[in-house]
């Protein structure tokens, strides 16, 4: 999420995804060696990706401590992934990503397969809930404002980030800035040793990856105003490899269009699960989720607008409906145990 609504957002982090990539990773020796080389590469690439910045209207000042935070911080990581992911989409046959297990089209939830494997438990389903007791006024503020419930906010929250406890293990600004730059796969050996392209394959990646660099600065110039106007200390936050941010994992370029102040202090911060419930529902519901039930098919269609997997929002209206509808009967039952005690 970021929410990646789109084909010009970066796919939410997922912990699971529909098909098992082929790994791609080189040996860990490989990998270190080519990083090593490639920072020779971190001095030239900034003061280009510099001047495009000056050139976009940013001033030196305006700039100077987020180039400071960059020294050294070029990183083949956030491309190499995003090579490694189209390689994967486009040259290696998929597999059938539906297990057996999944199969029959009905299950008790009634929500179609596919899901991803371990997110619909009754664990998940109660943290779900008991994140909704925590900000409930804001869960409340969001059905009224925006039309989306609670439990789909919940469910779509613990799907991205387990409510705020995985952010992500990368920071935004040097993602973002590094896949920015990478605008030649010769600057991504860490990545690209092992794959063997074709002369064609090449060709077609190298058109790929300067596509992805422009959307990575278009990403990286949101970032920046965002910090800049909310006074965020971007350089100490958590993000996806592709600079995700917050509970909901927005792209920085989402924040300026769907991020909402929610708790009333001033500031839009996606780390604060207040402003963030607000954001997530302000996004559906410009994406269409217009009134508290709307058709399961236009359910769908909206959350496949947050990332576009049917297994996601397929997993996150299950989730929700396992979180409203079962767990009460649990509750009960747990209360007539001690009953009986
Ligand atoms: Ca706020």
């Amino acid at each position: 999420m970021a929410c990646s609504c789109t084909a010009s957002h970066a796919p939410a982090p997922k912990k699971q995804t529909e098909q098992k990539a082929v790994s791609l990773q080189p040996a860990a020796e490989t990998a270190k060696s080519s990083e090593q080389n490639n920072e020779q590469l971190t001095d030239k690439t900034w003061t280009a990706l510099h001047a495009r910045l000056i050139n976009d209207g940013f001033t030196e000042q305006e700039l100077h401590k987020f180039f400071l935070q960059l020294e050294h911080a070029y990183s083949q990581k956030p491309m190499g992934n995003k090579v490694k992911e189209l390689y994967n989409a486009n040259f290696v046959p998929r597999k059938k990503s539906v297990s057996k297990k999944q199969k029959p089209k009905t299950n008790a939830l009634g929500i179609p397969y596919p899901w991803y494997n371990g997110y619909v438990t009754k664990e998940n389903a109660l943290k779900c809930q008991n994140f909704i007791k925590a900000h409930e006024q804001y869960f409340l503020l969001a059905e009224q404002r925006y039309r989306v419930p609670r439990h789909v906010l919940s469910a779509l929250i613990y799907v991205e980030t387990w409510h705020g406890k995985f952010l992500g293990k990368f920071n935004p600004l040097p993602m973002l800035a590094s896949m920015a730059v990478s605008t030649d796969l010769s600057m991504l050996p860490a990545y690209t040793e092992n794959l063997h392209l074709t002369p064609k394959q090449e060709k077609w990646m190298q058109n790929k990856i300067k596509v992805k660099a422009d959307w990575a600065y278009a990403e990286l110039k949101a970032l920046l105003q965002y910090a800049l106007q909310n006074d965020a200390d971007i350089n100490s936050v958590p993000s996806s490899i592709y600079g995700a941010i917050g509970y909901g994992q927005f792209m920085p370029s989402n924040i300026s269009r769907f991020g909402v102040d929610g708790n009333g202090d001033g500031k839009i911060d996606l780390f604060n699960p207040q402003d963030a419930i607000l954001s997530v529902a302000c996004f559906l519901n410009r994406q269409g989720w217009k009134e508290l039930s709307p058709p399961f098919a236009k359910q769908v269609k909206v959350l496949k607008r947050y990332n576009y997997s049917t297994a996601y929002a397929h997993t996150i209206l299950a989730l929700a409906k396992l979180s409203k509808t079962v767990l009460p009967n649990i509750a009960q039952n747990k209360e007539n145990m001690h009953g009986t005690r």
